[in-house]
């Protein structure tokens, strides 16, 4: 069976939780660096995963409506712990390292990318990951790595792609059905995309609303 993942329309109800959840500022507890340090697990956790410089941290700044909360950078691998914004005190949003970034160092690199693996695969609050694709490049062997990393911590993940105002409709049509075939292979894919600019707002909304109903 093909299954069609169309892209999310939440309902009116869901986008005024959206709203109403996100009207909240949130605000930054803390950067993460071992399993160790993770903040008590009690509440709803979704986080944003993707290639270094996909748009995780400008993601979670128009999400939240603050500029600066997530520090986003043109030097890719600018986020390197496991950074934790509360939202209320009901969810936490986490911003993650990216991966697939070859120009640190390698030691450094193997460090973050093992904290990323063992936060994925044992998170028992992680309700939700998002994974950002750039709509400009379409899933790659490394998200397709990620992908099973969470189809085996039986995660669901959500694809939402990113920076979608850099390139025209119809080529963001053109990598949708690239991200479905590769998504269809995953039995942790959650069948609904998202499509985003972090930059023009579209699909914020859309995000915020499915956030507050997990
Ligand atoms: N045009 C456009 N640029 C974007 C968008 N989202 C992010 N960017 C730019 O892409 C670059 C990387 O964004 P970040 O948010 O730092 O990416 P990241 O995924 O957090 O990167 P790492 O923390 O290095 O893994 C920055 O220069 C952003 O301004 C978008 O929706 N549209
Ligand atoms: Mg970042």
């Amino acid at each position: 069976m093909k299954l069609p993942f169309p892209v999310a329309a939440p309902d009116d109800a869901a986008r005024e939780a959206g709203t109403a959840l996100f009207r909240v500022p949130a605000e930054f507890v803390k950067g993460v660096v071992a399993m160790s340090g993770l903040p008590p697990a009690d509440r709803v956790e979704v986080c944003f995963a993707g290639r270094s410089n996909v748009g995780k941290s400008s993601l979670i700044n128009a999400l939240t409506a603050r500029r600066n909360l997530a520090r986003a950078s043109n030097t890719p691998g600018r986020t390197q712990e496991l950074n934790f914004f509360a939202l209320s005190d009901s969810h936490y949003l986490v911003d993650l390292p990216g991966y697939g970034f070859a120009n640190a160092p390698k030691d450094v690199v193997a460090k973050w990318q093992a904290l990323l693996r063992a936060y994925l695969g044992g998170r028992t609050t992680l309700r939700r990951a998002f994974v950002l694709i750039d709509a400009r490049h379409g899933a790659k062997p490394v998200d397709e790595e990620i992908f099973t990393l969470l189809d085996k911590a039986a995660v669901p993940f959500q694809i939402v792609l990113t920076k979608a105002d850099k390139i025209k409709d119809s080529d963001v049509d053109a990598v949708l059905d690239q991200v479905r075939d590769a998504a269809r292979r995953h039995p942790a894919a959650y069948p609904e995309l998202i499509v985003t600019s972090s930059e023009k707002g579209r699909g914020i909304d859309d995000l915020r609303a499915i956030i507050a109903t997990l």
